[in-house]
C-alpha cells in the first residue's frame, strides 16, 4: 500500500521530471520559437488546436462537476430517479453540429496552411536548391550556381528557397524545426518545399525518419545569413580553386596524403558533383565535423582514423588504407585550412 505520503512523493517526482526534461528543448531546435515562415505557420496551428482541445475539455469537465454535484445519491432520494433524456432530438443535434462546426474551426486553417506550404510559384525566379539526404549525411547543390556543399546549408535571411529533395538510399526526412516544417526525402518522386528564415543565426536540422543505425546522429545546420553575405558567400564559394588554396608545409603534405589514400574517391573539393561522400569545399569553415562533432582538429583526426567509433554503419569505415596517426594528423591539418570564405556559421553568430 503506497500511504498519502508516497503518493505525494511520486507525485513531486514526476513534476520534477517534466521539469527537468521540459529544459531539454535547445532554442535553435525547437518548433516553439519559430523562427521562419513554415514554423511559424504551424505554430498558429500548434495554438489553434490546443485553445479549441482546451475549449472542449473545459466544457466537458464543467458539465461533468455538475453531474456529479446535482445528481448524486442524497439521503431520503434513495429511490428518486432524475428526468430521462434519452432520444431528445434537441440535445444531439446540438451535440452533433457543436463537433463539426469545431472540426470546421481547425480544418479550414489547416487545409489552408497545407496549400500555401505547398506554393511552388516564385520558384523558377527563386534560390533553388537540391537536396539529397545519405545515410547519414546531407548534401546540397546549389543550381545554376555551381556550388556543391554538404552539412551546413547557407540561405539568405528573409528570402524564400526552393528546396527540391531525393534521397540517394533509404527514406529520410528533412526537418528544421525551427524553420519549417519535416519532409520525407524519398528514392524516387521529388519532393519540394520551400524555406524562409525571419533570424540570421545557426539553426540545427535532423533527420526526421529512422534510416539505420546511425538515424539519430544525421544532423546538419541552416546557417542564415544577410543577403549581402549570401552573395558574398556565393562569390567565395564559386571562386575556389583547390589547386590554389593557401596552405601551409603540413597542410601541402596532409594534402598529398589526401590524395594518395584515396580519399578523393568519395570526396570532392571543389564543384565537382562527385557525391558518395561530403563535398569538402568549405569543410574549414564548418559548423561540424560529420554533421554533430564540435570542429576541432582533434575531433577531425579521430573521424579520419576511426568513422565507425563516432557513426556506425556510415559509410567511409573500412573503405580506404589504414592511416597512422601522423598521417591523419597532416591530413586534418589540411582540410581545417579550407576557409574559402569569411562568411561562417561563426560570422552568422551562436
Ligand atoms: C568509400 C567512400 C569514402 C572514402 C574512400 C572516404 N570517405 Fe570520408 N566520408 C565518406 C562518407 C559517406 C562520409 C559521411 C559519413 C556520415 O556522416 O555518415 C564521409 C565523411 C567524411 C568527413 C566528414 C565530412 C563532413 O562534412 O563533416 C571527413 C572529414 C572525411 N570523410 C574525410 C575523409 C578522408 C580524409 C578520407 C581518406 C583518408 C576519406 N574521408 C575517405 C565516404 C568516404
Ligand atoms: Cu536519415
Amino acid at each position: 500500500m503506497i500511504g498519502w505520503m508516497g503518493k505525494f512523493r511520486a507525485l513531486f517526482l514526476l513534476s520534477l521530471v517534466a521539469l527537468v526534461l521540459s529544459g531539454c528543448g535547445k532554442e535553435n531546435l525547437t518548433a516553439l520559437v519559430p523562427k521562419g515562415y513554415g514554423a511559424e505557420s504551424s505554430m498558429d496551428l500548434i495554438i489553434l488546436t490546443t485553445v479549441v482541445m482546451l475549449f472542449v475539455f473545459l466544457i466537458v469537465m464543467l458539465v461533468y462537476v455538475i453531474v456529479l454535484v446535482r445528481f448524486r445519491k442524497k439521503k431520503g432520494q434513495e429511490d428518486f430517479i432524475p428526468k430521462q433524456v434519452e432520444g431528445n432530438k434537441t440535445l444531439e443535434t446540438i451535440w452533433t453540429i457543436i463537433p463539426i462546426l469545431l472540426l470546421l474551426v481547425i480544418a479550414v486553417p489547416t487545409v489552408a496552411a497545407t496549400f500555401d506550404l505547398a506554393d511552388q510559384n516564385g520558384s523558377s525566379e527563386g534560390i533553388n536548391i537540391q537536396v539529397t539526404g545519405n545515410q547519414y549525411w546531407w548534401h546540397f547543390n546549389y543550381m545554376g550556381e555551381e556550388i556543391q556543399t554538404s552539412q551546413d546549408l547557407y540561405i539568405p535571411e528573409g528570402e524564400r528557397v526552393y528546396l527540391n529533395m531525393l534521397s540517394s538510399d533509404v527514406i529520410h526526412s528533412f526537418w528544421v524545426p525551427s524553420i519549417s516544417g519535416k519532409m520525407d526525402v524519398n528514392p524516387e518522386n521529388e519532393n519540394r518545399m520551400y524555406i524562409e528564415a525571419y533570424e540570421e543565426g545557426v539553426y540545427w536540422g535532423k533527420c526526421a525518419e529512422l534510416c539505420g543505425p546511425s538515424h539519430s546522429l544525421m544532423d546538419f545546420k541552416v546557417v542564415v545569413v544577410s543577403p549581402e553575405e549570401y552573395d558574398q558567400w556565393i562569390e567565395d564559394m564559386q571562386n575556389v580553386d583547390p589547386e590554389e588554396e593557401p596552405l601551409d608545409a603540413v597542410a601541402q603534405e596532409g594534402k598529398a596524403l589526401f590524395e594518395e589514400n584515396s580519399c578523393m574517391g568519395c570526396h570532392a573539393i571543389g564543384s565537382s558533383p562527385a557525391q558518395v561522400g561530403p563535398n569538402l569545399t568549405n569543410f574549414g569553415d564548418r559548423s561540424t565535423v560529420a554533421g554533430i562533432l564540435e570542429p576541432t582538429k582533434d575531433n577531425l583526426t579521430t573521424w579520419i582514423m576511426d568513422p565507425e567509433s563516432i557513426k556506425p554503419g556510415n559509410k567511409m569505415t573500412g573503405n580506404y588504407p589504414d592511416l597512422t596517426e601522423e598521417e591523419a594528423d597532416k591530413i586534418a591539418e589540411y582540410l581545417m585550412q579550407l576557409q574559402p570564405s569569411e562568411v561562417t556559421p561563426d560570422s552568422a553568430g551562436n
